[in-house]
């Protein structure tokens, strides 16, 4: 069977990934397995697994407030870590690489919906620019193998992600999983709620077994240009909405109130996601169904509750 090793196989989407029945032999690694940072480590670990096709997701990653106060770390570990990851799928001629970038990494001032070609067209959003820029490279490199080899290394774009097996920790996580986690504390606390900034931001949240999916689809059958996997543009909400259906989950509405002395970051980074539903319809006459938000925030928070002493946080 072919061999599938997925890097971060057991953060948030690699935890979803573990979820999909696919006649595979998957490898789903973690930091401890091998630290991605050293490159003769990395090189020892391929020499030892031979995979014949990569899911590269293992990234430092975080939230809005993590990437605006953790820069350098943001910047050079993922600069580490992928290019010992890609380096090393070349170098061990790896069938098919599929690496994870961000719709954070597209140009700030920009027109919108975003889409792929537009991705190098200007300076993206100061709050994650050494992320972004970390991230740019891993589409660079990957390309120029591409080129140069015409290795089959592919680049998804990924929107804001979220579901089970989060990073829930409160300073460092994501908007969804910390709003969730502060919820609990201040129900559990009798407190008030507090939603950092003024809420009218506009985010894409796609759920990680959405992601998962796609992933795999694209693992087995697409090798192109980066590809941004997207709700819709009309999914779009606002962070004061998304506010709202956790504090409803948790029947917390009354004492919800918005800090605005939080940063809220960058606006909007609306994403075009045509380019995938085109390719689904056209070559599997699929019309992806994608899990809405307000049953994906529910079932999180059910998730989160059952599972509190062990989540990440
Ligand atoms: P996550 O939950 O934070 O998981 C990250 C994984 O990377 C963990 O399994 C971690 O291993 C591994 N890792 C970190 N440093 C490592 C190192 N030095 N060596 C080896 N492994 C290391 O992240 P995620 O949310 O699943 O993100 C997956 C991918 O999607 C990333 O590339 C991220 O940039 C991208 N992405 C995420 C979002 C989002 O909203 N979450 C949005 C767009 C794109 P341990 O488990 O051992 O700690
Ligand atoms: O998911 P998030 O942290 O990052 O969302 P980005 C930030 C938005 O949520 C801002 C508001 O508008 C914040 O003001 N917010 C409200 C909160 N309360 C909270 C809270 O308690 N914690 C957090 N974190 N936000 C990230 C990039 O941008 O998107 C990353 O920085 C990555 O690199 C990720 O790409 C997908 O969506 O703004």
């Amino acid at each position: 069977m072919v061999k599938v090793v997925v890097t971060g196989g057991h953060g948030l989407v690699g935890k979803a990934l573990q979820q999909v029945t696919k006649d595979f032999n998957f490898i789903f690694l973690s930091s401890k397995d091998c630290d991605l940072r050293n490159y003769q480590a990395t090189l020892e670990l391929f020499q030892q697994i031979k995979p014949d096709t990569i899911i590269h997701l293992a990234a430092n990653v975080g939230g809005l407030y993590k990437n605006m106060n953790q820069k350098v770390d943001m910047l050079e570990k993922n600069l580490l870590m992928n290019f010992n990851v890609v380096k090393c799928c070349h170098d061990f001629g790896v069938q098919k690489l599929v690496a994870c970038l961000s719709t954070c990494i597209f140009p700030d001032k920009t027109t919108y919906p975003i889409n792929e070609d537009m991705l190098h067209d200007g300076p993206p959003h100061t709050s994650n620019d050494a992320y972004a820029y970390a991230k740019r490279m891993l589409e660079i490199h990957c390309q120029a193998y591409r080129e140069n080899y015409g290795d089959k290394f592919v680049c998804v774009i990924p929107t804001n992600i979220y579901g089970p097996n989060d990073n829930f920790n409160l300073e460092d996580a994501h908007v969804l999983p910390a709003l969730i986690h502060k919820c609990y504390l201040a129900k559990k606390e009798n407190k008030d709620f507090i939603v950092r900034g003024t809420g009218t931001p506009l985010r894409q949240f796609i759920h990680s077994e959405d992601l998962a999916e796609l992933m795999m689809w694209a693992l087995e059958n697409y090798d192109g240009k980066s590809l941004i996997l997207s709700v819709s543009e009309s999914a779009e909400v606002s962070i004061g909405y998304v506010a709202k259906l956790i504090a409803k989950a948790f029947d917390y509405e009354e004492r919800m109130f918005f800090d605005e002395s939080f940063s809220d970051g960058q606006y909007k980074k609306t994403a075009d996601n045509t380019r995938l539903t085109d390719l689904l319809l056209k070559n599997h006459s699929t019309v992806f169904d994608f899990i809405k938000i307000e049953e994906g925030i529910t079932e999180t928070v059910k998730w989160f509750i059952e599972n509190y002493e062990n989540a990440r946080k």
